[in-house]
């Protein structure tokens, strides 16, 4: 297991960072390249620094950390640099192309959980976290500036490939009230249903959605407060919000480690403060025992039930009943029985759950890694070792795919779905196996 996850980020290492996947992802992506580092500080610490500052040279000067650095060209995915429009924004970092959206910020914490690591213990880490944490200030401070519009605490997302979990049903009715009269048809440019199979991925309609978003965002020239005003897609995101508050409780730390000033360490405790709170006032269904988004242009909580309910778990933001419910749910509507491999994207008791289309249901590792470590935190110790071990058992029976079939009665190693040779499917399976230390 550890040499081949080793040899999956080998054959995707590109000069400087990492391929999600050659085949399918041929760029540097934002999350991905946080949790590719975590990977790397075990087996190529090397090149755990080089990732992460690749991925902030593309970060602009409003401080937002784009989701795709275009550090060189490729044609095998849609849409490449050319379509975001993003060449003449003022706040694009020179020398590098980006897209115009971000994702979700978990750079403070794999910092932290790197710092944890033999190569956190040397010099040059330390030097590094002293250059990334002002990018790291600055970026949690675009969001709470440019995405907080209401001052609660709670950032939202533009785009679902802002959310990480980019095909989840919860974006579904915010993406169909998008007016699609002078939207362009994208199928016959779309190159990720060919490459995996069309059935593992977003539907033609959906894409159009995506594409009349980016070309709205363009049409702003990538103004918040005009993309807020105009856009039809504002969503206040569990697994967002989540990572946000669990990446300030790493920053927090960090000012503190590095002797930031007062008044920096003060503006990241109210940001950890506030967002932890919002997230119990606003996601919070004590009918249901269960955290939901909110959709913030339709003044609505989507009332889907998807594995980001339990990031608050992660975050560290639940009390002793909620994560009680929050463990009853994993138990019962996440796996219909013990068969089951834990933890689909989306309850099978969901109508629009789908076993094998991306963020639909399937099991995805870095959303289990996130989970294990958040009911070890809750003390939910067997749930969080089921977790780990399912993780563990079908990378090795299927291999390093990008996700996972979640039901029982399929020959294990054919559960693997969308592209295999994942970069974060190996690098999580590597930190899985070589630091049980809690988080
Ligand atoms: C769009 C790279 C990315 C991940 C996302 C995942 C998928 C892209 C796509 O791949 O999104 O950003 O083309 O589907 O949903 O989480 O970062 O691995």
């Amino acid at each position: 297991m550890l040499a081949a996850a080793t040899a999956t980020l080998d054959r995707n290492w590109r000069d400087g960072y990492t391929l999600p996947s050659p085949n399918l992802y041929p760029f540097q992506w934002n999350w991905d390249a946080g949790f590719i580092a975590l990977g790397l500080a075990h087996v190529r610490p090397e090149r755990a620094i080089s990732e992460l500052r690749s991925v902030f040279r593309g970060q602009w000067r409003n401080g937002m950390v784009p989701h795709i650095v275009f550090h060189r060209p490729a044609d095998n995915y849609f849409p490449g640099p050319d379509v975001w429009g993003t060449d003449q924004v003022a706040s694009r970092p020179a020398g590098v192309r980006t897209s115009g959206i971000t994702q979700p910020p978990v750079f403070a914490f794999i910092v932290e959980r790197i710092s944890s690591l033999p190569l956190g213990r040397t010099a040059e880490w330390e030097a590094f976290r002293r250059e990334i944490f002002p990018s790291l200030v600055a970026q949690h401070r675009h969001l709470y500036r440019n995405r907080d519009p209401l001052g609660e605490g709670l950032v939202y997302i533009q785009h679902n490939w802002e959310a990480g979990t980019d095909n989840s049903p919860v974006y579904d009715a915010a993406l169909e009230a998008i007016d699609l009269t002078h939207a362009r048809d994208v199928s016959s440019l779309r190159r990720d249903n060919r490459t995996v199979a069309a059935a593992h991925r977003p539907t033609d309609v959906n894409y159009r959605r995506y594409l009349a978003l980016v070309d709205l965002f363009d049409a702003c020239g990538y103004r918040d407060a005009e993309i807020a005003a105009r856009s039809p897609f504002l969503i206040q995101d569990v697994l967002f919000n989540s990572v946000l508050a669990r990446s300030n409780l790493a920053l927090l730390s960090l000012a503190r480690e590095l002797n930031a000033d007062a008044a920096t360490v003060g503006e990241i405790e109210r940001w950890y403060e506030k967002t932890s709170a919002a997230i119990n006032e606003k996601f919070w269904d004590a009918e249901r025992g269960f955290y939901f988004p909110y959709d913030l242009r339709a003044g609505r909580r989507i009332a889907i039930k998807t594995a980001s309910g339990f990031m608050p778990l992660f975050a560290r933001v639940c009390d002793a009943a909620q994560q009680r419910a929050l463990a009853h749910h994993l138990t019962s509507s996440f796996a219909p029985s013990a068969a089951w491999l834990l933890c689909p994207s989306v309850a099978p008791d969901e109508p629009t759950f789908d076993p094998v289309r991306y963020w639909r249901g399937p099991v995805w590792v870095n959303v289990n890694w996130m989970l294990h470590h958040g009911l070890r935190q809750a003390g939910l110790n067997d749930l969080a070792e089921r977790v780990r071990s399912d993780t563990l058992r079908v990378l090795g029976a299927a291999g390093r795919w990008e996700y996972f079939d979640p039901r029982p009665g399929i020959d294990p190693s054919a559960l693997g779905l969308g592209t295999d040779e994942f970069s974060w499917s190996a690098a999580l399976a590597l930190d899985f196996q070589c630091n049980p230390a809690a988080f």
